[in-house]
């Protein structure tokens, strides 16, 4: 695999793709893994929110306190019994659940994989963190790591730079 594509080769391939956004971690106790990383590793809690849609309570950690995309942390616990993350606790314990990648167009690049011939699993995209706009890839189609698009409002403060640029 070559792996010094600039980011304008890799926008051609996914069109809008903008970096990585953050790695969701899945917890069952947001309270005993929070002072884990603020505690170790000295990362801060930039956001909480509860996302009733997706059954989970959701927490951002930084390295910097300024919540910039791409530097993200996102701890993830369920808030039901028969939400998807819990499934997920229950199969294979607390561990890495799924990796986010900014995109510009979330719509876009959704279809653009479904073309491709990849299981996304909204028809059309759902409420994110901080009001964005979320879809993501099954797992079983992207080698075993559940993939996220995260479309981010334009009134974020946290709007999307590009780290790989
Ligand atoms: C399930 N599997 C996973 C996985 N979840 N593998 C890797 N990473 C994951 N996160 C494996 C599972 O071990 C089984 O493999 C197989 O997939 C089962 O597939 P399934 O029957 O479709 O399993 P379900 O019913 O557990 O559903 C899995 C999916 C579900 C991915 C469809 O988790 C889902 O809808 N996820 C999208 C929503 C979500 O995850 N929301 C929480 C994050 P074996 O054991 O058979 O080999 S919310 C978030 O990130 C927000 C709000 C944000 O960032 O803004
Ligand atoms: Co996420």
């Amino acid at each position: 695999m070559c792996m010094t594509s600039r980011p304008s080769e890799l926008t051609a391939v996914l069109p809008g793709l903008l970096g990585l956004d953050h790695v969701g971690i899945a917890v069952s106790d947001l309270e005993t893994a929070i002072p884990f990383y603020r505690d170790m590793l000295g990362l801060q809690v930039v956001h909480r929110e509860d996302n009733l849609d997706q059954q989970v309570a959701e927490v951002m950690l930084t390295t910097t306190g300024t919540g910039l995309t791409g530097n993200q942390l996102q701890l993830v616990m369920p808030l039901a019994e028969n939400s998807a993350v819990k499934r997920f606790l229950l199969r294979r314990g607390s561990g890495l659940h799924h990796v986010a990648y900014a995109v510009s167009d979330v719509r876009s690049a959704s279809s653009i994989l479904r073309q491709r011939g990849l299981r996304v699993l909204y028809d059309a995209p759902r409420a994110g963190t901080r009001g964005s706009q979320i879809n993501f890839v099954h797992p079983k189609d992207t080698g075993g790591v559940l993939l996220e698009l995260v479309e981010h409002a334009a009134a974020d403060p946290h709007s999307f730079q590009s780290n790989w640029g």
